[in-house]
Parts: structure tokens; C-alpha cells; sequence
């Protein structure tokens, strides 16, 4: 029986409408006028009146069981898709990792051993590459033409962990150049950090504030300018500049973008609120809970007005999570008098769709661009779209119901991740997760779980829509 979402309005990058949605088993098949359904049939029906109706959010960065910092981030691709979906996402890309020394294509086999039936959503894979060699550089070709994978993460951060040097960066770039596969680059000078860090805690400076303040947004930018002119000699190679959080660096992809270069940028929810004195800045051991990479900036800087306004004018195309969570005990508690220590990462792929649309209600931004920069872009920039990301005919039914006169607080005692805190404890959303559908399944509504762990399939992606 077709299943019609009716009295919304349905929003999409281009506007906002007021229209029913028609879903035939895993299809979309129409959008029609209100009330105009056909009296001879019957269907299951989703009342989305007062609603939104949007695209089912794309998160394009997260870190299920990522191994770091000698622990393994905390949710599972079970309990993170499924906390997902609580959020209105419906597809997250995860980064498959090739630990230096390990054959690519071993790390993606194990990589789609840990997912393979433990998924909510629907999930595809990045390739995080450790170590740029002949036999990396021939399977970024293979993972591209029989992987549906086409995009490589490379870090010019975290010396000895997954840290490419210049010339390895260079020769991946040319390779995605070749195939028009995408570079999405860690931007931050990690030697140069490291130099900070050891300093700082020579001087005794150990507490969680450090590590922000070890890894200034200088060295966040001088990383970003790099990785931009490199890909300018790699003949401009598709790059994508990974979790940014500081002004400077922005400015060096806006000045790439007026050049007419390949590069984007995606933030991340955290960049946009929270800060280096107020959160990593808390009292004692607290601040760990916000320990990232990039780190969060200083409140009395322009960060996080200029990000805002970054979104608003395409110079960040996307807002993805970085969800990488790791609880306090027995995980950040490692860093315990050695900041350096503390496992990098903040969960959240919960709560991305309600943070941003936080931004609609105090006017930072549209309706139609918070629908962009969650749902379709990411589908665009990573070879998801028109499958994902939109509500047309022949699209996915991946489809949220937004309430906007519904309110959501964020708590670790109400939240579905693998966590013991939430790094958004207390926050209030002027709005609400009202129903999830993913490919025609009512997978929660009325704030309950109704779909099954491995019914998320894998997604193959093709090439960034946004490349000529
Ligand atoms: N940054 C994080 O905060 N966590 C995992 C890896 C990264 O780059
Ligand atoms: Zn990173
Ligand atoms: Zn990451």
C-alpha cells in the first residue's frame, strides 16, 4: 500500500511549498497538491500537517568505532545509525581507515565487516588513508571504479598516526585528479603542533583548554592555504576541507572559491556554538568532553559569526557531525594529566538537524539552506544524489517530518548514542524530529524505534555532482 505524507510543507533547497508526498514501497513518486490524492485508493498515511517536510538529513563525517588514541570510538554502526535516525539522519558516510602499513583494501574489508548488518540507515564509505604508496595510489583507482568509494581523507595532522607528508598529499591529489575522485584533507599543521604541545606540557600546562590552545588557528590555516595550492598544482584536484573551524582558514577557501578552484568546506554543529573558553575551558577535568580535532575557538574571535556567515554564502557548502564520540570513563579519563592524551572527538550525529535548524529560528539561516547544507549538498558532493537528498520522483523516500512548534532537549538521559555525557547537555531546540522515514519505512515516529538493525544498506557513491 503507497504511504502519503500529507498537509506539509514540503522544503527543499529551492523553496518551500505546501504539497503531499506519495511513496510507493522504497520510492518517492509524487509530490501533488494538498488533498488531491486519489479517492480510490487506500493508503497508510503520515499526518505532516503544520510540518515540514524535508529530505532525510546526510551526515558526510562520522567515526563509528573509529581506533584512536589507543580506544575505539563509542558507538557502534548499531547504536550510531540508530541514534542517527532519532536525529532525522538517514545516511551517514563513514570513513573506512587504512591504519599505516595496512593494505587499503584490508581496511575497507574490516570496515564493511563491522557495519554489514548492524546498520538502521542506509551508509557508504570515505577512505582515510595512513600512508600514500604505490599500492594505496593504485587502490584509490580500484576503491573509485569497484568500491563506489570516491573520496580519500588525508591528514597533515597527527605525526606518526595518519599524517601524509607534502609530497604524499601531492601524489594522492593527482591521482583523485586522474579518476575525479575527492582529496578531503585534515587541515592542521601537525609537526607544528606538536612542537606547542610538548612545550606546553614541559611548562606543566596540562589541563583540556591546552589542546585547543596547542592548536592555534594559525597553524588550522596555514594548513588549509597549503592543501589548496597543492591541489592547484595537482591540477586542480577536487578538494574538500574537512571539519573548519576557524576564521582564517575560511578565508583561504572563500579566496580559492573566487579563483573559481575545486574547493569546499564543510563545519560542523560544535564550530557554530560552542567555544574554547566555555566548553573546553570548563572547571577541572570537565573541558575533555569538547576535546576535538579542530579544536573549538576562542569566543572573543570572529569564528564563529564568520562560519554562519560562511554558510550563508557557500563558502561552507555542508554541516556534517565529525561524530567521534568517546565516553569520560575509561576514554577521555586516559588524558587525565596529559591533555595530549585525551581521545579527539565530540558525538553528536543526534543532534545536527535540530542545532541547525536552531539557526533558522534565530535567523542565521533560511529554511531551504538548512535543508542544503544537511541533506542535499553532502548528497551532491559525494555521488548520493538525486537517490539521496531530495524529494523528487525516483528519489529515495528518505523523508523527515520536522515539527516546528515541537521542542527538543538535548541530555545524555534522553539521547541514544553510546555516550555517559552529552557535549550539548541542556541545549533546547526550538523544533523537533516529528516522524523518520527511510527507502518507505516509518522508521520512528511518536519517538520510538520501529525499524530493525540491518535494514541500512551500503550505498555504492558515484562522483562529486559538483565537479565540470
Ligand atoms: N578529529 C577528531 O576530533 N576526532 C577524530 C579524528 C579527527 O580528525
Ligand atoms: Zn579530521
Ligand atoms: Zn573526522
Amino acid at each position: 500500500m503507497e504511504l502519503l505524507i500529507g498537509g506539509g510543507t514540503v522544503v527543499g533547497p529551492t523553496g518551500a511549498f505546501r504539497a503531499d508526498v506519495v511513496i510507493d514501497g522504497e520510492k518517492v513518486v509524487s509530490i501533488q497538491e494538498p488533498n488531491r490524492f486519489d479517492p480510490g485508493r487506500t493508503y497508510r498515511f503520515v499526518d505532516a500537517a503544520g510540518k515540514y517536510v524535508i529530505p532525510g538529513a546526510v551526515d558526510a563525517h562520522t567515526h563509528m568505532e573509529l581506533p584512536f588514541g589507543g580506544t575505539f570510538a563509542s558507538d557502534t554502526f548499531e547504536t550510531g545509525t540508530r541514534a542517527a535516525a532519532f536525529g532525522g539522519t538517514t545516511t551517514i558516510i563513514d570513513f573506512a581507515v587504512q591504519r599505516t602499513g595496512e593494505v587499503v583494501q584490508d581496511g575497507l574489508a574490516a570496515w564493511h565487516q563491522k557495519a554489514d548488518g548492524n546498520c538502521y540507515i542506509d551508509y557508504a564509505f570515505h577512505m582515510i588513508l595512513g600512508g600514500v604508496d604505490e599500492d594505496a595510489l593504485k587502490a584509490m583507482d580500484q576503491l573509485v571504479a569497484h568500491e563506489g568509494i570516491t573520496s580519500f581523507k588525508l591528514f597533515m595532522a597527527y605525526p606518526g598516526v595518519f599524517f601524509s607528508d607534502d609530497g604524499q598529499i601531492l601524489r594522492a591529489m593527482q591521482k583523485a585528479r586522474e579518476s575525479g575522485a575527492m582529496i578531503m584533507m585534515h587541515a592542521e599543521n601537525g609537526p607544528a603542533i606538536d612542537v606547542l604541545v610538548r612545550q606546553a606540557l614541559a611548562r606543566g600546562e596540562t589541563d583540556p583548554i591546552h589542546h585547543g590552545i596547542t592548536r592555534p588557528a594559525e597553524l588550522e590555516a596555514e594548513a588549509t592555504s597549503r592543501a589548496i595550492w597543492l591541489a592547484a598544482v595537482a591540477s586542480d584536484c577536487p578538494l574538500y576541507i574537512v571539519h573548519l573551524s576557524a576564521s582564517q582558514a575560511l578565508a583561504a577557501v572563500a579566496e580559492a572559491r573566487d579563483r573559481g578552484r575545486n574547493v569546499f568546506a564543510e563545519t560542523c554543529p560544535q564550530y557554530l556554538y560552542l567555544t574554547l573558553e566555555d566548553q573546553l575551558g570548563a572547571p577541572g577535568f570537565e573541558g575533555a568532553k569538547w576535546v576535538c580535532s579542530t579544536p573549538l575557538r576562542s569566543k572573543h574571535e570572529s569564528h564563529r559569526r564568520d562560519l554562519w556567515q560562511g554558510l550563508r554564502t557557500n563558502d561552507l557548502s555542508v554541516v556534517s557531525t565529525d561524530h567521534c564520540p568517546f565516553c569520560m570513563k575509561e576514554q577521555k579519563e586516559l588524558g587525565v594529566g596529559d591533555f595530549s592524551k585525551i581521545p579527539n572527538g565530540i558525538g553528536g550525529v543526534e543532534h545536527r538537524v535540530d542545532l541547525l535548524y536552531q539557526g533558522v529560528v534565530d535567523g542565521k539561516l533560511s529554511l531551504e539552506r538548512w535543508v542544503e547544507t544537511i541533506a542535499t549538498t553532502p548528497a551532491r558532493m559525494f555521488g548520493l544524489y538525486p537517490r539521496k537528498g531530495v524529494i523528487a520522483p525516483g528519489s529515495d523516500a528518505d523523508i523527515v517530518v520536522y515539527d516546528p512548534n515541537g521542542r527538543t532537549r538535548i541530555s545524555v538521559e534522553t539521547h541514544h548514542m553510546n555516550m555517559d555525557h552529552s557535549a550539548w547537555e541542556g541545549y533546547e531546540i526550538a523544533g523537533k524530529v516529528d516522524t523518520v522515514i527511510s527507502r518507505g519505512d516509518v522508521l520512528v515516529s511518536g519517538g520510538q524505534m520501529h525499524g530493525v538493525k540491518g535494514r541500512g544498506q551500503f550505498l555504492r557513491r558515484g562522483l562529486s555532482s559538483y565537479l565540470v
